[in-house]
């Protein structure tokens, strides 16, 4: 298994799993489209049914008696063909209807990818020997589940870590777009509904006649398995089709954008929508026109209007570059920016928020710009690409992280302010509202890069239907979708997983005082020192007595405040500030007492000494499943988790070295500069490698 199939596999269930399982004996699929997605999901329940249990089951598009059958359709075609259903489900759009009794099986969709849906829930409870009767509908919590892929046009993707696009290649749509079409299988299985194809620092190229023919096979390769795509726009488009301006009030551009949008639709009739980055790390904007970023977003809300597409507008915006002011706190631009434009944008346009205030960091406070935005519609934006998370190189498996924010309370007024009910749009009384999840996938045959990594991927989809859902529950689904039912597997991979971020959280930056890696180029591996004395970071403020940002108001960068005032006094104060968010909000001694009563520098040695501790157990734990798992996939998570045990010393020395020259404070237990598990290159027998001088020599542990 090379990991293509990813979870949807439907490989074969042992007899002895479905014994008395009576399989049903035909599929009647409501609909003889070929690209519609009913008619995709006859054709995904055939292959279930073969493949899981080794049946034929063929597939009809007209009523069939419904005894033994699976009938899948929408309500609205099955209501036509059967009558009036007894007991109508409650569906909202995309809402599916899913009712098992023995063989007797009915699947019905809000609409045509909801029965889809209803189809790939059944399929993963046969997958996972599970036939007990049910009789329920699953609605999602929110409208928008979407995939943004970073493709570049010449087929490279920023932060990608599995591969070359499996869209663009050479300026222009690839000609073979099988994969697009798997893709679009999986993200389908789990409900994702949506799909940004190009990378956030976008191309105008993809704008020209080819391309926009080109999107619409995309598209034409995606929509039988319900899934609608969108683009990134470079805001100064325009300008680089030859008018003089870009400016977002001009008519010139607001004709052209007007006509670009109209010709997309002519190619991609379902188009979802425009996602936009805009005055930001370099990318144009409307402030170069002294126009506000709602007048920017809502240039392409009016475009996208008659077709009903939606502009994504990422609040990803900061200019706080000015090292020299140490009040500067890229953390507060998204506020500053933003919530003085509520109310400003249009009914399309949702802002898109990264999940906290700064990027994708390995521990961060929730972004206080869900609580500020009332009268705008909003989506979280989640990391799947394990960017500053190990680069799927090392095994992180993400939701539990997600989860601290997206189940946060923000206390808005006083009340119960849960941020996956402010993306549901329930909690402000919004219209739209969901998830942006930065995938990344490639053409490597693990999508990512890695197969562990799948699960993130998997269970990005599952929280984006319902952010209330347990992570570990879900990783179970997967591991046993992905790896079958044996039981060693199962704990084994539970427990790896679920361990990864806390390890990798403990062996790479503490006590929310961010990743600690490279920040201005690769964002991989440890680099402590280039977190400050750079635009981009200043955030340790270490010096050789102290560590943490104060972003208080009472005496640092005022972030604290941009919170309601409930959270906002927790943070503010040092004795309410949560150990693993200390030095995200306040400026230390390396000799402060955590509430646990470790100081601050101990805590650090400590806690990257058991963080690569417990990343040596996953490959031990890994290496007990041998013979249980196909050869293939078996080796190349060895591979990984060899690497990652090994990654992970350099990173609890290199991370321990630095704090311990710069504070002089030993450690307690007397491990820092003593590297216990460690092997020099140095004073191996090379062979095609030479020594080299490292950078930050704390990385090395003889420097080379
Ligand atoms: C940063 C990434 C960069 C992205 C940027 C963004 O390093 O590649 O372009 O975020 O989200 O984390 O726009």
């Amino acid at each position: 298994d090379n990991g293509l199939s990813a979870w949807v596999r439907y490989a074969p269930l042992a007899n002895s799993h479905h014994f008395h399982y009576a399989i049903p004996s035909k599929i009647v699929a409501l609909n003889t489209t070929e690209t519609s997605p009913v008619y995709t999901a006859g054709q995904e329940l055939q292959d279930g049914l073969q493949g899981i249990f080794g049946k034929q089951v063929t597939v009809e598009h007209a009523k069939c008696p419904a005894a033994s059958s699976v009938v899948i359709g929408t309500v609205d075609e099955y209501t036509k063909v059967y009558g009036k259903l007894q007991n109508s489900p409650e569906l909202v759009e995309d809402g599916f209807w899913l009712s098992t009794k023995g063989s007797e099986v009915q699947i019905l969709g809000q609409n045509e990818r909801a029965a889809l849906y209803g189809a790939f829930e059944y399929l993963s409870m046969l997958a996972q020997g599970n036939f007990s009767q049910v009789a329920y509908a699953s609605n999602p919590s929110a409208p928008i589940r979407w995939i943004n892929q970073w493709d570049n046009m010449d087929g490279s993707i920023e932060r990608g870590y599995g591969g070359q696009s499996i869209f663009f290649s050479n300026g222009t749509i690839v000609q073979n777009l099988t994969r697009a079409t798997e893709y679009a299988r999986l993200l389908a299985s789990v409900g994702i509904n949506g799909i940004i194809v190009n990378n956030v620092n976008a191309n105008s190229s993809l704008l020209n006649e080819t391309n926009i023919i080109g999107l619409g096979r995309i598209a034409d390769a995606m929509r039988p398995y319900g899934v609608r795509i969108g683009i990134s726009l470079d805001f100064a488009s325009p300008m680089e089709y030859g008018l003089p301006t870009f400016d977002p009030l001009d008519p010139s551009v607001i004709e052209w954008w007007t006509n670009k949008t109209e010709a997309l639709y002519q190619q991609v009739p379902d188009m979802a929508g425009y996602l936009v980055k805009a005055d930001s790390e370099g990318q144009p904007g409307p402030l170069t026109y002294n126009r506000t970023l709602a007048q920017g977003g809502n240039l392409f809300a009016k475009a996208l209007q008659p077709y009903g597409g939606i502009v994504m507008f990422r609040a990803f915006v900061y200019n706080q570059l000015n090292e020299s002011d140490w009040r500067a706190d890229r953390a507060n631009a998204a506020v500053d920016f933003f919530k003085p434009l509520d109310g400003e944008f249009d009914d399309n346009v949702v802002v898109q928020i990264k999940y906290g205030p700064i990027d994708f960091q390995v521990r961060e406070p929730t972004s206080p710009l869900f609580a500020n935005l009332h009268k705008t519609s909003t989506a979280i934006e989640l990391e799947i690409t394990q960017e500053y998370l190990g680069q799927q190189c090392h095994l992180v498996y993400l939701p539990p992280l997600w989860k601290t924010v997206l189940d946060f309370d923000l206390r808005v007024d006083n009340k119960s302010s849960i941020v996956r009910n402010i993306i549901s749009g329930q909690r402000f009384n919004r219209p739209l509202g969901g998830s942006a999840g930065v995938a990344n996938v490639g053409t490597n045959t693990t999508w990512l890069g890695s197969i562990l990594s799948q699960s993130n991927l998997y269970a990005y989809g599952r929280l984006a239907w319902q952010p209330a859902q347990d992570p570990e529950s879900i990783l179970q689904d997967w591991i046993r979708l992905t790896f079958g039912l044996d039981t060693n597997v199962l704990n084994a991979i539970t427990q790896m997983s679920m361990e990864s971020w806390p390890a990798y959280e403990n062996y790479s930056g503490n006590l929310g005082i961010q990743t600690l890696t490279d920040i201005l180029y690769t964002h991989y591996g440890p680099n402590p020192q280039s977190q400050d004395g750079n635009g981009w970071g200043q955030w340790t403020r270490a010096d050789h007595l102290t560590i943490g940002m104060d972003r208080t108001v009472t005496n640092g960068t005022g972030f604290s405040g941009q919170y309601p005032p409930e959270v906002a006094s927790m943070y503010e104060d040092i004795a309410t500030t949560p150990d693993n968010l200390l030095l995200w909000f306040h400026h230390v001694n390396y000799t402060h007492p955590l509430h646990s009563g470790e100081t601050v520098i101990q805590h650090f040695y400590n806690a990257h000494y058991s963080g690569a501790l417990t990343a040596q157990t996953f490959l031990q734990l890994w290496q007990t499943l041998k013979g249980k798992i196909d050869p293939e996939r078996y080796e190349e998570v060895l591979f990984r988790l060899t690497y990652q045990a090994g990654h992970s010393i350099v990173w609890r020395d290199a991370i321990t070295n630095f704090y311990n020259n710069l504070s002089g404070i030993p450690d307690e237990a007397q491990r820092v500069g003593h590297h216990p598990w460690r092997i020099e290159a140095e004073s191996m027998t090379l062979s095609g490698y030479m020594p080299y001088a490292v950078s930050p020599f704390e990385t090395a542990s003889n420097y080379t």
